[in-house]
């Protein structure tokens, strides 16, 4: 994340600060922003950058170098509240800032634009300044069975966006890139067909009522033939290309595709979310890959994992992954569905070779596409990732026909929700019984991550066990490392021995994960209480604040603003800010 250096004068804007409250949009922070930004002088250094990725690129900690952020806020009166923005009624993903918008998923349960009616995936782009919204991506759910896209959980993915492109895995498991200028600014891309994409097939709306074991297949968007596609218009989102996982890559796509794509170069790393069908007991693609490589400029599919491990995956492949350098080389870390962690090789050269001809489509023998400019395929042979090493999270759970083992609440599989945290040569990762469907153990691990090979008993550095279930990512900070579960407590350990400093009960299951901020930690829960912790070994509860609607998404810092989200409602929280409140808010 980029720094700047502020002068002197920054003590008269914190003195400021603490005396005087500035109303309405143009208040203080405009005020510094516009006059105090001296670069490469003073005596203080201030970090303000976007914040463009879910975590830190790539290791994906939780700790975010801002400073001056709320200690608590009131959306009853607007104390440092800078504004709201109105989302659908499911949030399930992390707000992203960058370029001066804010990327958030949500459904279309408050509909922004009348064209798009019912239950449908959206991302919404708002501008960090006011939280006026610019453009939504609205997608269609499968209805082929509502277990591929469970009905009103809307898009739980989080963006990654790298200059004007955001990349995103949608609802229906499509990995998209998108133009962060959205179709304002024309239709840019090889893909044309938003239109189509944004039409739900006729006679939708009511999803049929899931058949066990029913020989339904994932199909991929089939563009209405009669001429009553929708026209995008300026509010609607630019899809430059499309892969969709599922007719594109063989993965079963189950609930919903939760995945923070990881950039490297030109490649994209990305969990499949592929899954079990709707018995919860059957996998009906045992060779989907579970982490994939994409190119970014193309959209085509460049290598996965063959590792074999969807027969074992327990419910479904939520944990996005992770990067970091070990010994020379860059590792990607990745958490399967199987409760096994890997690391691979990444993909070498990092940029890939220029590819031939313009369009971004591919053709290939062994995969069926959609077809048309702007849905990628299979770049010639799709490439294996290396493997370097493996650490089951879990040895002694059962290994042999472990979908017996569901909703059984004592005994069975482990498997992972966060994402695997790369620091100072170790994995810190949390994972253990299925939330939704398995046993209630669960545990906060630290590997060695210079190990290879098997590493299940020689690369384990510590394990500190849970209250119960687990969906948090780990956050390291000076020497400590947070993480709430959905037994209601929140954790402090040590990072090096795993010791516990101490342990506070929540109100509420978090499915959210702490960030650590301007020596806070920030942590929101499903019964809709939103805490501030100290940043310390010692234990201090800055503030639990009641936002009346559950929290799924972690809290995001750029700029000097603090972005919490609940299932309805965005809210942009600002030290000295004091908008309306939200109750007159749009
Ligand atoms: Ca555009
Ligand atoms: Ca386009």
């Amino acid at each position: 994340m980029k720094s700047t250096w502020i002068s002197p004068r920054w003590s008269l804007f914190d003195l400021l600060c603490s005396r005087r409250r500035f109303r309405g949009r143009f208040g203080i922070w405009s005020w510094w922003l516009g006059g105090n930004l001296v670069v490469g002088a003073g005596n203080f250094q201030v970090s303000a950058a976007d914040q463009p990725q879910w975590g830190q690129a790539w290791s994906r900690n939780m700790v975010s170098e801002e400073k001056h952020l709320p200690d608590s806020f009131d959306p009853k009166t607007g104390r440092n509240v800078k504004w709201t923005a109105q989302l659908g009624t499911e949030t399930h993903s992390t707000p992203i800032v960058a370029g001066g918008r804010i990327y958030i998923g949500t459904n279309n349960g408050t509909q922004r634009d009348p064209k798009h009616q019912g239950d449908r995936g959206v991302l919404m782009c708002f501008e960090e300044k006011t939280g006026n919204l610019l453009w939504q991506f609205v997608v269609p759910k499968r209805e082929e069975d509502p277990y591929f896209d469970w009905p009103k959980t809307g898009m739980s993915s989080s963006v990654t966006v790298e200059g004007a492109r955001v990349y995103l895995t949608d609802n229906r498991g499509e990995v998209v890139c998108l133009d962060a200028e959205g179709m304002a600014n024309g239709n840019d891309g090889p893909f044309r067909d938003e239109g189509a994409h944004m039409t739900p097939p006729k006679g939708s709306g009511s999803p049929p009522k899931p058949v066990a074991g029913a020989e339904i297949q994932p199909e991929p968007m089939r563009p209405p033939v009669d001429g009553t596609a929708l026209v995008p218009g300026p509010l609607d989102a630019d899809i430059v290309w499309l892969f969709d996982l599922a007719s594109g890559a063989g993965t079963w796509p189950h609930d919903g595709a939760h995945s923070s794509i990881l950039i490297r170069g030109d490649h994209l790393y990305v969990n499949t979310a592929t899954g079990v069908d709707n018995t919860h007991k059957r996998i009906r693609a045992p060779n989907a890959p579970s982490l994939v490589v994409i190119d970014k400029r193309t959209g085509n599919l460049v290598a996965r994992d063959d590792e074999h491990i969807a027969p074992d995956i327990f419910h479904c492949t939520w944990s996005s992954p992770s990067l970091g350098e070990v010994n020379g080389r860059s590792l990607v870390f990745f958490a399967g569905g199987n409760g096994v962690l890997y690391a691979f090789e990444a993909m070498n050269p990092a940029l890939a070779p220029p590819r031939r001809g313009t369009g971004g489509s591919a053709s290939s023998d062994e995969t069926p596409v959609p077809g048309g400019a702007g849905y990628p395929g299979v770049a010639s042979r799709a490439k294996t990732l290396r493997k370097v090493f493996q650490f089951d999270f879990d040895p002694t759970a059962p290994k042999e026909n472990i979908h017996q083992y569901l909703s059984n609440r004592r005994e069975g599989p482990s498997n992972f929700y966060g994402m695997p945290v790369f620091y100072r040569n170790r994995i810190y990762l949390a994972g253990g019984g299925d939330v939704f469907w398995g046993k209630n153990e669960a545990w906060l691990k630290c590997i060695d991550a210079t190990k290879t090979g098997d590493i299940t008993t020689n690369g384990l550095v510590w394990t500190y066990p849970l209250q119960k279930h687990v969906m948090s990512t780990p956050a390291v900070y000076d020497g400590l490392v947070f993480i709430a579960d959905c037994g209601r407590a929140f954790h402090c350990v040590d990072a090096e021995t795993g010791k516990p400093y101490w342990s506070e009960e929540i109100k509420g299951d978090a499915w959210a994960s702490p960030l650590v901020a301007d020596g806070k930690v920030y942590l929101g829960t499903r019964s809709g209480n939103f805490y501030v912790f100290a940043a310390s070994k010692e234990k201090k509860v800055l503030a639990s604040i009641e936002l009346g609607n559950p929290i799924s998404a972690t809290a995001t810092a750029a700029n000097g603003v603090l972005y919490v989200a609940t299932m309805t409602r965005l809210y942009a929280l600002q030290t000295g800010a004091n908008s309306k409140s939200v109750e007159d808010s749009r």
